[in-house]
């Protein structure tokens, strides 16, 4: 038995009760046997969630990169670490090894240095999906300083609101992004938002799409020149094992965005042993995940669990409609990936260009299908499953957060055997716990409450930047001695997790509790339904009653919306009662969706409401312009 690679069901009962029974012995030998470190912790784990207070490994001294990269090169020296597929098609690929990573993380290490970054200064990259900025926030963990990413599609505000809220000393940009037909001047956001950071010296651009833009001098720097004169070597700065890795920002339902603090030596153990058993990664294979690296879901399964593993794990600029929707399907050929990894929205999106795209395309290298980020409906897991998959590579619906650092509740690939819309069962580590009303913990099966985690993993956010006090409110104040999750889950008769979605988005209709997961889900099982989101309006009788925004595949559909809405009400009364039926159904040309894919239910609570004066911040939305077309509808 391995406690390190999971083969069949039995061996994770066994190593998960092994986890569950002495969590400190169980991590402690991960952590002996996988990773390198300068020296060894003196305590395993320390933890007090009432203030909060978490230390995993404690007097441990390392640095992730030389785990991520230094230990590879006598053994993967000349294997692919970074594979980029660019925007354009035609465009080549290209190969970054080990070898070359190890070299071009040093040479922009030394370039931060130079800049006057050390050891616990925040660096911003604000940088497009290019190799440049897997390497930037590896060149910052190199010598200790703090990244903060903001996903390249963010506004100026929103950027300048991230930078200030860390006070970064230093920018990484590009001159410009590409983003399928088009460019986007991402210098000139930049410029914009550092009207307002004083806390900026320093900005290096790198060139991307040879825009003429302006640079401001004492300020900014092109990145080529002192790339090219930097030396290749850089050592690597010694790390307390609990001092910060990086900041990621995620914004709440209100408030201004928080900035979650990763640490590192747990994150780095938990993102490593989960990405080498969640996705049965294999030398040789080829892994894409298909997220930004500016979302958590790049951080931890692009660079920092892949590169961990030596794995190859693949880059790609562009998006999965240029130069048409059979573009995801061309790059797993192209490149034999053998795990895919990518999110409900996407998989919708491209669903509902039919099979003709995918059934072109040779997919047989595929071994692992993985979704994330939103609850998978019933009908996106099935074409999935047939499409992509043909039925031979399992899903994997992984559940997690920014909070959490890494995949929390997953089938294990050929160990689990899968279920439609279920995340299945907790990873190895993970002690979730679902909690009714009254705040009371609901014990064996067939019951639903909300998603707590009643025991610290490695890779558990340890605080909000500059606010410990908002860390303590949101997660642990709601249930003494939890961490609160926000979502709501059911536990099935074997016990497998299914999300039913945030309990924010919980609707009570005369009394009954419903999450909007399972009632979205029987109505995009309808054939003419792409997309749909539910929210609660306020009904005299029934408290709240459900107003359903639903999207089409074929937006032409000519067929009556009156049958359609009967039809859909006929089904939702099928699945799960009449009860969930709804009062009111607006077909829609799109949903408000966040940049990374998650539906924002609660800009159409707001508008089901007639509450339209304060829809809140919309601008960071992927497009707002949907917005207005649902106002102008409204029922
Ligand atoms: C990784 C990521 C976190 C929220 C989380 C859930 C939702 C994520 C799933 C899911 C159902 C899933 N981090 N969520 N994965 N819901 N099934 N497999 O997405 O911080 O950006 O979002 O996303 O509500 O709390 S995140």
């Amino acid at each position: 038995m391995s406690n390190y690679h999971i083969k069949h069901l039995e061996e994770y009962y066994q190593v998960y009760r092994k986890s569950v029974r002495n969590p400190e012995g169980f991590w402690e030998e991960i952590a002996e046997e996988h990773f390198i470190w300068r020296k060894k912790w003196d305590k395993v784990l320390e933890w007090d969630f009432s203030k909060p207070e978490i230390k995993w490994f404690q007097g441990a001294k390392l640095n992730i990169t030389e785990n991520c990269i230094d230990r590879h090169l006598a053994t993967r020296g000349d294997k692919t670490a970074i594979l980029f597929e660019p925007n354009n098609p035609d465009e080549p690929s290209e190969h970054i090894t080990y070898k070359d990573l190890y070299h071009r993380v040093n040479k922009f290490a030394n370039v931060l240095k130079e800049n006057g970054i050390q050891k616990g200064d925040r660096v911003c990259i604000y940088v497009p999906m290019i190799p440049e900025l897997a390497i930037a926030t590896l060149a910052c963990a190199r010598i200790g300083a703090i990244h903060s990413v903001v996903f390249a599609g963010f506004s100026a505000t929103a950027l300048s609101t991230r930078i200030n809220d860390s006070d970064c000393k230093m920018v990484i940009t590009a001159d410009g992004s590409y983003r399928g037909k088009k460019t986007i001047d991402l210098k000139g956001i930049v410029d914009e938002a550092l009207e307002n950071c004083s806390s900026v010296k320093t900005v290096l651009v790198t060139k991307r799409i040879n825009s003429d833009i302006s640079m401001k001098e004492g300020r900014d720097k092109w990145l080529q020149p002192l790339l090219d004169n930097a030396s290749n070597q850089c050592k690597a700065e010694i790390m307390d094992a609990e001092d910060p890795l990086f900041i990621l920002y995620t914004s709440g339902s209100t408030g201004k965005p928080k900035g979650m603090v990763h640490t590192t030596a747990g994150y780095m153990v938990y993102t490593a042993y989960t990405f080498k058993n969640a996705f049965q990664y294999r030398e040789n294979d080829v892994y894409w995940c298909t997220a930004d690296i500016g979302w958590i879901t790049g951080h931890s399964y692009i660079v920092y669990g892949p590169l961990a593993n030596g794995a190859t794990t693949v880059l790609f600029e562009g998006v999965p409609s240029y130069p048409d929707f059979g573009r995801f399907w061309q790059i797993i050929e192209k490149h034999k990936v053998n795990q895919f990894y990518t999110a409900p929205t996407a998989i919708r999106a491209l669903a509902k260009q039919g099979t003709e795209l995918v059934d072109n395309y040779d997919l047989s290298s595929l071994k692992v299908l993985g979704s994330v980020g939103e609850p998978i409906n019933e009908e996106a897991w099935h074409w999935y499953n047939d499409n992509v998959g043909k039925k031979k590579s399992p899903i994997i619906d992984t559940w997690w957060q920014t909070e959490t650092g890494g995949i929390m509740i997953t089938p294990i690939p050929y160990v689990t055997p899968t279920k439609p819309t279920y995340a299945t069962l907790p990873f190895i580590g993970i002690q979730p716990a679902l909690i009714d009303e009254n705040g009371e913990e609901l014990k064996g099966n067939q019951v639903d409450g909300r998603l707590c985690i009643k025991f610290p993993w490695p890779s558990i956010a340890r605080t909000i930047w500059g606010n410990h006090e908002r860390y303590k409110d949101t997660y642990f104040s709601a249930f003494e001695n939890m961490y609160f999750t926000g979502d709501g889950a059911l536990r099935d008769e074997v016990g497998y997790y299914r999300i039913t979605g945030r309990v924010d988005d919980v609707i009570i209709v005369s009394g009954h509790n419903l999450g909007t997961a399972p009632i979205e889900d029987a109505i995009n099982e309808h054939p003419a339904v792409a997309e749909s989101a539910i929210v609660g309006f306020p009904h005299d009788i029934k408290g709240s009653a459900l107003y359903g925004y639903i999207t089409l595949k074929d937006v032409g559909e000519s067929r009556n919306h009156q049958n359609l809405s009967h039809e859909i009400n006929q089904l939702i009364a099928d699945r799960i009662g009449p009860i969930a039926k709804l009062d009111k159904i607006q077909f829609t040309l799109g949903l408000p969706k966040t940049r990374s894919g998650k539906i924002m239910r609660r800009i159409l609570r707001k508008i089901a409401s007639n509450e339209m004066e304060n829809l809140g911040d919309v601008s960071t939305l992927l497009n707002p312009e949907c917005v207005q077309n649902i106002i102008d509808n409204r029922l």
